[in-house]
């Protein structure tokens, strides 16, 4: 999307990609139409230059990624909300293991989000080269996450095979090597390697997201996929999440709350809350019950996640 122009692409379009131009046709009223939506186009579908088509229709999301500017929904900030992607399947968070280091916080509000979204996630830690993963690795066993290692020499067909028949949405922080995956995967798609996208600007504009489809593998019939890359897109605020629904970002702790008295808050000050016996017990990593908690915390206005301590090796 482009200044109120997006670029829409033919179903059954071969790797050629025939592109349609087109605007929001006003039937569409408020509703907003966001990168993997699928819409109906009317007028001249042609793809010709200079040619403009309407959307009048979105199809019925299949997934939808959503984000709010805060957690705390008491803000008018933290109840604007915006649709990151539709129809995603498929949430991949980059994470360096070093320069700059794992941020548990940043990737626990991302499996949230993508739990939220009925979207499967996948941890992809760039940086190989520079750091071991044992530590981001052990934060996250219980939760048998799938996840992959990259280096600038690693083969990418793990990554591939991942991605292929799907539509992945690429997250992570400013410098953790996301462009540079992406032009791995999408040589032409020739993103900006170490520079910063959408600094500088007003608070409410990000870099809009951009789906790239994948190149087909040699031989392969299959869909390739495609991914969606997220310059804008630094964290995910969580305040349209309930406390139910934050909880099903950490399947690790789910279990545990079975022995919660009814309507128990889940805080550190409710003194029979389960939560701390399951990981007491050992069923659970403290460090996630603590990161559990703050997310909690920050819904609730009593932090700033943008200040959220890194728990990375930290006991609570
Ligand atoms: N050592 C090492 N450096 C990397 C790797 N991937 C990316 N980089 C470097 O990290 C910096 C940031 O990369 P970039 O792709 O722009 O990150 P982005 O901000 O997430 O898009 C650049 O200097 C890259 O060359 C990697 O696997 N290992
Ligand atoms: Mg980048
Ligand atoms: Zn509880």
């Amino acid at each position: 999307m482009d200044r109120g122009r997006y670029t829409c692409v033919l179903p059954a379009a071969g790797p050629d990609d025939p592109t349609v131009t087109a605007m929001r046709a006003r039937e569409l009223g408020r509703k907003s139409v966001v990168v993997g939506d699928r819409v109906g186009l009317v007028g001249d579908t042609s793809g010709s230059s200079g040619a403009l088509a309407r959307i009048v229709r979105i199809e019925p999301r299949r997934s939808v990624l959503r984000r709010t500017a805060e957690d705390d929904a008491s803000t008018a900030e933290g109840r604007l909300e915006r649709v990151v992607v539709a129809n995603a399947d498929q949430l991949v968070i980059v994470s360096a293991l070093a320069d700059p280091p794992p941020r548990t916080g940043f990737i626990d509000r991302c499996l949230v989000a993508a739990y939220d979204a009925d979207i499967e996630p996948l941890l992809c830690l760039t940086k190989a080269d520079l750091a071991r993963p044992e530590q981001i690795l052990g934060y996250y066993t219980e939760l048998e996450l799938p996840y992959l290692l990259i280096r600038p020499d690693s083969p990418l067909d793990a990554l591939r095979n991942l991605l292929t028949s799907r539509v992945s949405v690429l997250v992570g922080h400013s410098g953790v090597g996301k462009s540079t995956l992406v032009n791995r995967l999408v040589p032409e798609a020739e993103r900006a390697v170490g520079t910063v996208s959408a600094i500088g600007r007003g608070r409410h504009t990000s870099t809009s997201a951009v789906a790239l489809r994948l190149p087909a593998l040699p031989g392969a019939e299959q869909d390739p996929g495609w991914i969606v890359d997220t310059p804008g897109v630094r964290s995910f605020g969580l305040a349209h999440v309930s406390a139910k629904s934050l909880l099903h970002g950490f399947p690790d702790l789910v279990d545990a709350t079975a022995d919660c008295p009814a309507n128990c808050p889940h805080t550190a000050d409710e003194a029979d809350c389960a939560l701390d016996g399951w990981v007491a017990a050992g069923r659970a990593d403290p460090r996630r019950l603590g990161s559990y908690r703050r997310l909690l915390a920050s819904r609730a206005g009593e932090t700033d996640p943008r200040t959220e301590p890194d728990p990375r090796g930290h006991p609570e």
